[in-house]
């Protein structure tokens, strides 16, 4: 009887190193080695705002999934969606939150805005009414988020160019107005999709590089990345501390 248990056990294990050595596998170990080797310098918590119907979902939709959404059901979407993008040698995970449906009854509540990072501002190139509704949504961002949030303008639909009721000319000098980045894009071909966020994530980079950005503030919306921590806790920096705290 022991004898049959044991090359139970055997056959278990020898099937137990298979499995392991098997090509099925090799998505595991690739899963693991990104999870445990991709970790990001930062995290950046991004909104996505504007009026219902602009296309936001799916511009979340299209910048992870890397494909068009093509449910047209405004209320249930991704609400929430994460990715990490490299910036310049930087690697930056995007925590971005949609408004899934709120838009529609204008309840965005303050704590969806407290602590944004950056925005994408949302209108729809085929509505003028999207587009005047912009001064509204900026207003809320910079008095609910931060004075010092990052916004990116997108005239979205850009494939819809033959319906098209605001110019592009007109967008940009509003944006400038209002010192946002501006571009035109379309979640239905993804055109400047990825770019929108990337954009904006270099600029919020640029700005914590240069000092203006403060990640250790409260309600930044920046965190460190554990790359980043493991950085500031390197035995240089652990001593420098150590010499501050004794005062010598
Ligand atoms: N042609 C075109 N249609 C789009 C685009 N983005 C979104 N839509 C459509 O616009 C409608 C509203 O999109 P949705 O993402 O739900 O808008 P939201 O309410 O702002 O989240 C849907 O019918 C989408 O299929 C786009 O870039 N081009
Ligand atoms: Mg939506």
């Amino acid at each position: 009887n022991d004898s049959y248990k044991s090359s139970c056990y055997c056959k278990a294990h020898s099937w137990l190193v298979s499995l392991i050595l098997s090509q099925k596998c090799e998505s595991i170990l690739k899963f693991s080695i990104f999870f445990f080797f991709q970790s990001s310098d930062f995290l950046f918590k991004f909104l996505v705002i504007g009026n219902a119907g602009t296309g936001k979902s799916c511009l979340l939709h299209q910048f992870i999934e890397k494909k068009f959404k093509d449910d047209s059901n405004h209320t249930i979407g991704v609400e929430f969606g994460s990715k990490i993008i490299n910036v310049g040698g930087k690697y930056v995970k995007l925590q971005i939150w949609d408004t899934a449906g709120q838009e529609r009854f204008r309840s965005v509540t303050r704590s969806y805005y407290r602590g944004a990072a950056g925005a994408l501002l949302v209108y729809d190139i085929t509505s003028r009414e999207t587009y005047n509704a912009l001064t509204n949504w900026l207003t809320d961002a910079r008095m609910l988020a931060s004075q010092n949030i990052v916004i990116i303008l997108c005239g979205n639909k850009k494939d819809l160019d033959a319906d098209r009721e605001v110019t592009f000319l007109e967008a940009s000098r509003f944006a400038q107005e209002n010192e946002l980045m501006f571009l035109e894009t379309s979640a239905l071909t993804g055109e400047n999709v990825e770019e929108a966020f990337v954009q904006c994530a270099r600029k919020i980079l640029n700005k914590i590089e240069s000092g203006e950005l403060d990640p250790e503030r409260m309600g930044s919306g920046i965190q460190y990345g554990d790359a980043a921590l493991r950085q500031l806790r390197s035995p240089r920096r652990a001593q420098a501390q150590s010499a501050q705290e004794c005062g010598c």
